[in-house]
């Protein structure tokens, strides 16, 4: 071999070992390439399952969390006071009650915080009853339900909404004599529209809502709900249970045409017609129905003290309120008639037994609902639907009277009679002048809530007014000591409007103790007292019966002192022209006021005998 040729041969193999270790080098590469990359897939394989653990944890908190925190029953019943609407719940905290408390406190419900039950059962009773929806109260178990019962019972008998919510002992020792442990199903049983209790914590929801549907369906009335502690802490099932029920829209039901053609066919035929209406008017808005029927018809139209309004007092046919104990104006009027047309007219607000008592009357029943059964209220036809449509088919079918002449001759008496108070300067004033100079300073649409007694008898027969629910009467279960709280719920709902409170001393004093409450809730409602120191309606009645009376009189407090000591205002009136200028200053007050007004009550017995000499 040549020496170039050597040299080649070394270069060949120079240039082939370079090649081989490049080709070594790349392998090399590619070997730790794909050693990173297996490191690569690892490390995110080791990722994913990190994530996995995470996200398996976080489940697994969640789930305990849920258990934790999940609703209960006590928060399931607020959510559905909440899809229900309600705006206020009136009640007292107790030990059974405490999981509601906290459920309420992070809802937007307004919880107002009375000084006793009954004050608060009486605040839902006129919210039930000025709004149609259901007024919410609460109380704990055993002594705090029993205080509620009173009001719960005048909300029941008077057709307003309400819902009644108790605490209870734990299931587990309602077998037992137990402290505190009351049946309190078996207690609001009759007092109520259904009374129930929760066991089981996945039916909150429909317990509520069938509470609900009960107390708003016609006639309106109360419902007991009772929520034992250890049910109030359960949870719920996730899901529908959860969930609150809806509220149906209800269509309304329309009277049948035969029923309606009959009762134009009476009326038609008739004589000497008059409308006897009720509080079933009120609640089912029928007051435009209503007047245009009597102004058209030209018939006389006697009003029920809870449809106080239903017809303005000022409309020609108005011939104002009946239901006084003594026979009245109405009666007389009622017993002229040759057909009542009784229109949403419950027996329980004034008895048949009053104004038909040989059930000589011929009468037509025209309600949302038909006639409760009474031998002395056995109506022809019942015209069973919606009180407005049915007044205005039967007036297009019937043509107008004649004037009713007596009876408008009556109603000059009456105006003529009213009117006679307007200059009366007596003191102690007499209730006829305390109630002509009240109209004259309430406007059309403040309102007015009487409590009972025998300022209740003068207030039926004194105080008119120009629309429905601007006079609330209880005259379904008369319960004394309502005005109070229910001037403080009427004012919650009606901040713009003047509240006025009229009450006895004796039903005053039965709740005088929600002053604290409406200064607190800042609902500067005022009280005037008809001040005679006695029960003075069981006195009047104890006179008429037995020219005597005894076990009626009692002392009062200083009212002025007593309102000044819960930081509200008083007044004394001293003398009769006193009466409207305090009126006036205590309704520019930013707290509530109490007004003692002495009144002659000697015009009770005088009233019975004008109107005995008068009409029977
Ligand atoms: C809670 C309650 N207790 C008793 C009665 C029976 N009652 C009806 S009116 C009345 C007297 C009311 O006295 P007061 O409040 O002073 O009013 P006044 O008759 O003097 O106007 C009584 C005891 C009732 N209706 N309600
Ligand atoms: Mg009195």
């Amino acid at each position: 071999m040549s020496n170039g040729e050597q040299v080649k041969e070394e270069e060949k193999q120079e240039n082939q070992r370079e090649e081989q270790e490049q080709i070594q080098v790349k392998e090399q590469e590619r070997i730790q390439v794909k050693e990173q990359e297996q490191i690569q897939v690892k490390e995110q394989e080791q990722i994913q399952a990190k994530k996995q653990e995470q996200v398996q944890l976080k489940q697994e908190q969640q789930a305990s969390l849920h258990d934790q925190q999940g609703s209960t029953a006590a928060e399931v019943l607020v959510k559905c006071l909440e899809k229900e609407g309600v705006e206020y719940v009136f009640g007292i905290p107790g030990e059974e009650n405490l999981d509601m408390m906290n459920a309420l406190e992070k809802s937007n419900i307004r919880v107002i915080v009375v000084r006793h039950e009954q004050g608060a059962a009486f605040m839902a009773d006129m919210y039930g009853r000025l709004t149609g929806k259901a007024g919410v109260c609460f109380s704990t178990l055993g002594p705090g339900a029993t205080n509620l019962i009173t009001g719960t019972a005048d909300a029941n008998s008077d057709g307003a909404p309400l819902i009644a919510i108790t605490g209870q002992v734990g299931t587990e020792r309602m077998h037992l004599t137990s402290h505190q442990y009351l049946d309190l199903v078996e207690l609001f049983a009759p007092i109520t529209k259904r009374s129930k209790q929760i066991v089981n914590p996945d039916s909150v929801n429909e317990i509520m809502r069938i509470a609900f549907k009960y107390a708003e369906s016609e006639k309106p009335g109360a419902c007991h709900i009772d929520l034992p502690t250890n049910v109030a802490k359960m949870k719920v099932t996730p899901g529908l249970a959860e969930k609150p029920i809806h509220k149906p829209v209800c269509s309304k039901e329309y009277a049948s045409f035969s029923s309606i053609d009959q009762a134009a066919a009476m009326i038609y035929k008739a004589k000497h017609p008059v409308v006897l209406v009720g509080h079933s008017a009120v609640r089912n808005h029928a007051g435009e129905a209503l007047t245009s029927f009597a102004d058209e018809l030209k018939i006389p139209v006697v009003n029920t003290m809870m449809a106080k309004g239903i017809i303005p007092y000022n409309n020609k046919y108005s011939m104002w309120t009946v239901g006084i104990p003594q026979k009245d104006y109405q009666n007389k009027i009622l017993d002229m008639a040759d057909l009542v047309i009784a229109i949403g007219y419950d027996i329980v607000e004034f008895a048949p037994g009053k104004w038909n008592a040989g059930g000589k009357h011929k009468i037509i029943h025209i309600n949302q609902r038909s006639a409760h059964i009474n031998m002395l209220y056995q109506p022809e036809v019942q015209v069973v639907g919606d009180i407005s449509y049915s007044l205005q088919q039967i007036k297009f079918r019937c043509e107008e009277k004649e004037e009713p002449e007596e009876i408008l001759n009556l109603k000059k008496e009456m105006v003529k009679e009213y009117e006679s108070f307007a200059e009366d300067t007596s003191f102690p004033m007499k209730p006829q002048k305390i109630l002509y100079d009240v109209r004259k300073f309430m406007g059309e649409d403040d309102i007015v809530i009487s409590d009972v007694g025998a300022h209740k008898m003068w207030i039926a027969r004194e105080y008119n007014c120009y629309k429905p629910n601007t006079c609330i009467i209880s005259n379904g279960f008369a319960t004394m000591g309502i005005a109070v709280p229910g001037a403080v719920a009427a004012k919650l709902i009606n901040p713009e409007k003047k509240v006025l409170a009229i009450s006895g001393d004796g039903g005053f004093m039965m709740n005088s103790q929600e002053y604290e409450t409406a200064l607190r809730e800042g609902t500067p409602i005022v009280t005037l007292i008809f001040s005679d120191a006695s029960y003075g309606l069981i006195k009047w009645k104890q006179i008429d019966h037995f020219g005597k009376h005894c076990y009626v009189d009692f002392t009062n407090p200083d009212f002025v002192k007593y309102a000044e000591s819960m930081h509200a205002k008083g007044y004394r009136v001293e003398k009769a022209e006193d009466l409207i200028p305090i009126l006036e200053d205590a309704f520019r007050q930013k707290v509530p006021c109490i007004i003692d007004c002495p009144v002659d009550y000697s015009e009770n017995t005088k009233l019975s005998e004008y109107l005995q000499e008068k009409f029977e």
